[in-house]
């Protein structure tokens, strides 16, 4: 494909209610969206980095800054797959979620041309997604149950509760106690412990929970692996597994017996497929992470959730876990349940008029 030009999108959507983790409490999302033009079609794609650097190095401004200065630049001019996006931006070291957003809107519009959907390319054999939702830390434990309460209400098939020290067993033994040991549970501590946290964390075997995730710092893979070998609870990991070979090295080495795949994380779709097939070779089952995406990378979410070894339920939230006015038209639960979306690419567009209204910058960069 020849690509006319991109244009840069920001946006900022405020969340319907403060969503708190170890790394900090997020009021709002700043939103960076990427729509590459080609004379056969238009790609969209959303970055997940967030608006501070406090869950990766990567964040909003600095992922716009090099999408628009470095990674672009690199790709512009010349013929443009997406299988040829990584090759081009691979002098660029690190900034995954700049990368990923500049190869997903690329693919997008490479398979709206092609007029086939994103679950298809990427070998999607389900239809729907079982949806879970990630409750973050609250003031006190009534609130939570609240909370908790609601999202069962809505239908949610899984609830993750975040986790931080002084946050943990006492919210996870209030939840059981209250709605049961039949609600599917599991737990996130965003690498907000240490290993000489261990006894304090393994307290929480005694709840059957479905995985605890990411309890160790993201380098800590090896923590890891001695936490796994002592704990009954199957450890997930989230921040540690940057790529295909980190996942399988992680695997390799013990650290995890699930793995939560976020497509921006590891540098893409294409790279996350490949984690999806290094765990199902190893026989390690994986989920789909989430980042607050608006409509359009929650598409793109469930296209991927699709795939055969993604057998754990998701992070992929209806819109209005987050966002009053979604940028899409709003993704509904439904019996605990998200469609794939089956249009040509990733499915959805942002809605002209809401764009409009929320878009506070836009950056055209040509070849
Ligand atoms: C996780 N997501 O699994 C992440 C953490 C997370 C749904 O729990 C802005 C940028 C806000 C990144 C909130 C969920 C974020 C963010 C949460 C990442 O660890
Ligand atoms: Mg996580």
């Amino acid at each position: 494909m020849k690509i006319e030009s991109v244009e840069l999108v920001r946006v900022e959507l405020p969340l319907v209610t403060p969503f708190r983790t170890s790394f900090g409490t997020q009021t709002r999302r700043d939103v960076l969206l990427l729509r590459v033009l080609t004379p056969e079609a238009e790609g969209w794609a959303e970055c997940v980095a967030g608006k501070h650097p406090v869950y990766s190095s990567e964040y909003t401004e600095g992922a716009h800054r090099v999408v628009a200065d470095e990674l672009l630049p690199r790709l512009l001019g010349g013929d443009v797959t997406a299988a040829s996006v990584m090759p081009a931006l691979s002098g660029v070291q690190g900034h995954r979620m700049a990368k990923a957003t500049v190869e997903t809107a690329v693919l997008d519009a490479q398979l709206r041309a092609a007029g086939m959907s994103l679950a298809h390319y990427l070998g999607a054999t389900r239809s729907e997604i079982v949806s879970g939702v990630s409750v973050g830390i609250h003031d006190s434990i009534p609130e939570l149950l609240d909370t908790v309460g609601g999202y069962l209400d809505a239908g949610y098939a899984r609830i993750k509760l975040k986790i931080e020290p002084g946050w943990d067993v006492a919210p996870v033994a209030a939840v059981r106690e209250r709605f049961g040991d039949h609600i599917a549970l599991q737990v996130d501590a965003n690498c907000a412990y240490a290993r000489a946290d261990f006894r304090r964390l393994r307290a929480l075997d005694e709840f059957g929970l479905l995985l605890i995730e990411q309890p160790l710092p993201e380098e800590d893979v090896a923590g890891h692996a001695l936490w796994a070998a002592a704990f009954d609870t199957p450890i997930c990991l989230d921040e540690s597994v940057v790529s295909a070979q980190a996942a399988a090295e992680a695997i390799r080495l013990g650290a995890c017996s699930v793995v939560n795949i976020k497509p921006g994380r590891v540098g893409g779709y294409l790279e996350a497929r490949r984690v999806h097939d290094v765990c199902q070779a190893a026989g390690v089952p994986v989920w789909a992470g989430g980042m607050l995406e608006t409509g359009i990378g929650r598409a793109a979410n469930l296209a991927l959730a699709g795939l055969p070894n993604f057998t754990l339920p998701s992070d992929i939230s209806g819109s209005d876990r987050y966002y009053q006015q979604d940028l899409t038209e709003p993704f509904t639960v439904v019996d605990g349940l998200l469609p794939v979306p089956t249009g040509p690419g990733i499915g959805v567009t942002p809605i002209p008029d809401v764009l409009a209204e929320l878009a506070v910058r836009r950056e055209v960069v040509k070849p």
